[in-house]
């Protein structure tokens, strides 16, 4: 079976993952593209053979339509996945979610009355070769108890629209969910210490931040976010256990030997960083549809847990404080307790 896709939002990755649906994933099609921007939905729908819809409401409606990938802004994203829910169409919903929690908590309790997952949110990571190594020798014991994670999430450079909240809501959210998913733990609080700020930086912005997290199990998360590092896009990520420890590895790369110099490239951005990652994250998510299966990524219930921590983060860094999560208890449907 070829699920047809309808894609919302023709922008950066909307076009990345149109082109990764038809010429890297098997067993799926794009038949109908949308985007407020009607000039940049032809030109990402004219390759691939796909319609161009008015917007998100008549793609989610549309009979060539089997499942719903959104890509538009993330105010938006909220609408089109309560729209596709509605619709009992599965649908792939990039970061964030939703951008409140009241937003998540609407998808939630629609998805839950629906009585069967349809929402997956594209936090890429978890399909990553080098973190789901890092989960199996977690979850494994070989390092023992967990106890401390060090992390960094570095960019070369953002453009002047990049604000100081965004390190939590845009950048950060991505170790917010994937440390939860590596821990299988919630974090409970969060603070944000701001370090001399680099020159490189647009005024406005505080760049770099310091990010600390605690665990319902008691983990320290230490993660530096610094959006203009200028050598290249790096992501660390060092767990501490009990007997051991565990890092993750960087991409492989090879060795070259000149002038008197040992070098290997570092990636300048999160597209070949993560490219593979997108690839598995979407055959998986095809193979699920085809299957008539729900999907296993992350769950609305993970995007709802990102919305709300990364929000206490940027509330952190605002008042210098130390803000308590407060998420509400898991539901059953999304495997909490009963
Ligand atoms: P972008 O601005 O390049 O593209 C967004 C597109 O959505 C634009 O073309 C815009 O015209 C369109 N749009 C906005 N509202 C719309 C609506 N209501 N209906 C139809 N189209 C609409 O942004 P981007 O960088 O492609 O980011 C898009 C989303 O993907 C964001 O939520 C972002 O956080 C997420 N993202 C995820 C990753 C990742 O690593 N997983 C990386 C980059 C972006
Ligand atoms: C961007 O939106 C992403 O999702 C990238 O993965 C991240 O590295 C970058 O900082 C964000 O702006």
């Amino acid at each position: 079976m070829t699920v047809r896709v309808g894609v919302i939002g023709a922008g950066w990755i909307g076009k990345e993952h149109i082109q990764r649906l038809t010429h890297t994933v098997t067993g799926a099609r794009v038949t109908a593209v949308t985007d407020i921007d009607a000039a940049r939905a032809e030109e990402a729908a004219a390759p691939v053979g796909a319609q161009v819809l008015p917007d998100g409401a008549a793609v989610i409606a549309a009979d060539d339509v089997d499942a719903v990938l959104v890509t538009s802004w993330g105010p938006t994203h909220a609408e089109h996945v309560l729209t596709a829910i509605a619709a009992g169409k599965p649908v792939f919903c990039e970061k964030p979610l939703a951008t409140t929690a009241e937003d998540c908590l609407r998808i939630i309790e629609a998805e839950t009355a629906h009585g069967r997952r349809l929402v997956q949110v594209g936090f890429m990571r978890r399909y990553d070769a080098g973190y789901r190594q890092l989960k199996q020798v977690i979850d494994s014991g070989r390092i023992g108890q967990p106890l401390i994670v060090h992390c960094a999430h570095r960019n070369p450079t953002v453009p002047e629209s990049y604000t100081s909240d965004m390190a939590a809501l845009d950048t950060a959210v991505h170790e917010v969910d994937v440390l939860r998913w590596l821990l299988d733990d919630e974090i409970v609080s969060t603070q944000v210490v701001t370090p001399r700020a680099t020159s490189k930086r647009f005024a406005h912005l505080k760049d770099p931040q310091i990010m600390l997290f605690e665990t319902a199990k008691g983990v320290r998360i230490d993660l530096e976010v610094f959006v203009n590092c200028q050598y290249g896009y790096d992501i660390q990520c060092e767990a501490v256990g009990e007997e051991g420890l565990v890092r993750l590895p960087d991409p492989a790369a090879v060795g070259v030997r000149s002038a008197g110099q040992h070098n290997t490239e570092v990636l300048t951005d999160w597209v070949g960083r993560f490219a593979d990652a997108f690839n598995t994250e979407f055959r998986e998510w095809i193979a699920g549809i085809a299957a008539d299966n729900e999907p296993t990524g992350p769950s609305a219930w993970d995007g709802y847990a990102a919305t709300v921590i990364t929000s206490a983060t940027v509330e952190a860094l605002e008042s210098g404080h130390v803000i308590a999560t407060d998420l509400k208890p898991r539901p059953a449907f999304y495997g909490g307790a009963a």
